[in-house]
């Protein structure tokens, strides 16, 4: 597991740098940022870019993980499909091949016939990232790759990610939006149970290098599997004080923002985009939990920091499940897993968490949390 670990936080970081790159080169940015405006054709194109940016890491990650461990090839999912309609209306499959050359090639035909655009993705693609060190020589975790499945979400938040609005982060607050919510998911579940049982995140847009080199990201990771729990980010202290603070989206249902404007402290109801962010926000103790009430989130949203936040003690679960657990507190039935689909839905859809969510750290503030939500939901 501490080569799975190593390769993982390895694929993360060059994902980061694609996500960089493609808003540090001048001929990549303005792909990314051009007008919708348009005819339609131009209108597509730009919308492939944008998607294109998440194909391309998704199939980076599926190709680095495979050639290591060709036993998971077939278990590495992710938001995307590599099947990419380019503006001419022909279908490509991206993928990336054995050379930076061969890759650009195939990447221009997406790009209609952009070489320049092409060559600077490919080459970011198949660059080395700097090794990351994950301190976790000793790991050792009673499973083998085998028994393992993966979840990506190549960039999660990507409005943000899009937009590129710069904040500067003020040490132990939470920015609701900007470029610092954008980030490169990873998650690691047990094929037969579906439990999250590692987890990367790497954060592009953490900070802007002092001496002028351009952003600079951050990374994340935890392993939890029975009584192995670590994870790079410390417990954050318990703050002492009234009431609990809570993340949600800015488009949470107005009855779940009164309900928990009552139980929160001042000051402590608190909106963020991205639903990965949130839960990042959860683990690094910005905030004490993320509740979602709408279907709005998939598995490679919550599976990586759902690792992060077992390895804590805390977890993500089911919202509906748990409110409908009568008295009972929510318990580990309750928590999401990452390997059956919802049989009865198609596309996408068969990979949302469709219950909503809450994610914490800690049980007891979990259920104080759930049963005054129970009166109002
Ligand atoms: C989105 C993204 C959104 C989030 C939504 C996710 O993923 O994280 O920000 O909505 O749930 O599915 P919100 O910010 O309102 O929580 P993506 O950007 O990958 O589509
Ligand atoms: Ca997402
Ligand atoms: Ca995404």
């Amino acid at each position: 597991m501490a080569d799975l670990l190593r390769l993982l936080l390895r694929v993360a970081e060059k994902a980061a740098n694609v996500a960089r790159v493609c808003r540090q080169e001048a001929p990549l940015f303005q792909l990314l940022v051009q007008e919708k405006t348009g005819d339609d054709k131009n209108k597509k194109f730009v919308q492939d870019f944008k998607t294109l940016a998440d194909v391309v890491i998704q199939e980076m990650i599926r190709h680095d993980v495979g050639v290591q461990f060709p036993e998971m090839e077939g278990f590495i999912h992710g938001e995307e499909s590599n099947k990419f309609e380019n503006g001419l209306g022909e279908s490509v499959a991206v993928t990336v091949c054995n050379t930076p050359q061969e890759t650009a090639a195939l990447l221009a035909t997406v790009l209609d016939g952009d070489h320049t655009a092409a060559s600077l993705l490919a080459r970011a693609i198949h660059q080395d990232p700097a090794t990351i060190d994950a301190h976790a020589d000793g790991l050792t975790v009673p499973l083998s790759p085998s028994e393992l499945g993966i979840w990506i979400d190549p960039i999660d938040a990507t409005s943000q990610y899009i937009e590129g609005r710069e904040e500067v982060l003020e040490e132990g607050r939470l920015a609701p939006s900007g470029l610092h919510c954008a980030l490169v998911l990873i998650g690691v579940y047990v094929r037969s149970t579906g439990e999250p049982v590692m987890g990367v995140i790497n954060q592009p847009f953490n900070h802007k290098d002092p001496a002028g080199g351009g952003w600079r990201g951050k990374h994340f990771w935890g392993v939890s599997c029975g009584s192995i729990n670590v994870c790079s980010v410390s417990r954050p202290e318990a703050v002492p004080g009234p009431g609990l603070s809570v993340v949600l989206s800015s488009s949470e249902k107005p009855v779940v923002k009164e309900a928990l404007s009552a139980l929160c402290g001042r000051d402590k109801l608190m909106y963020a985009s991205g639903a990965g962010y949130k839960i990042l926000c959860v683990i690094q103790g910005l905030a004490d939990v993320y509740v979602l009430s709408e279907g709005s989130t998939f598995k490679w949203d919550s599976c990586a920091p759902h690792a992060l936040l077992r390895a804590l003690g805390g977890g993500v679960v089911d919202l509906t499940k748990s409110l409908r657990s009568g008295s009972r507190a929510p318990d580990h039935l309750m928590e999401l897993t990452y390997h059956q689909p919802n049989t009865e839905c198609k596309g996408a859809e068969r990979w949302a968490n469709r219950g909503g969510l809450v994610a914490y750290r800690d049980c007891s503030q979990l259920c104080s949390i759930i049963a005054p939500l129970r009166d109002k939901l």
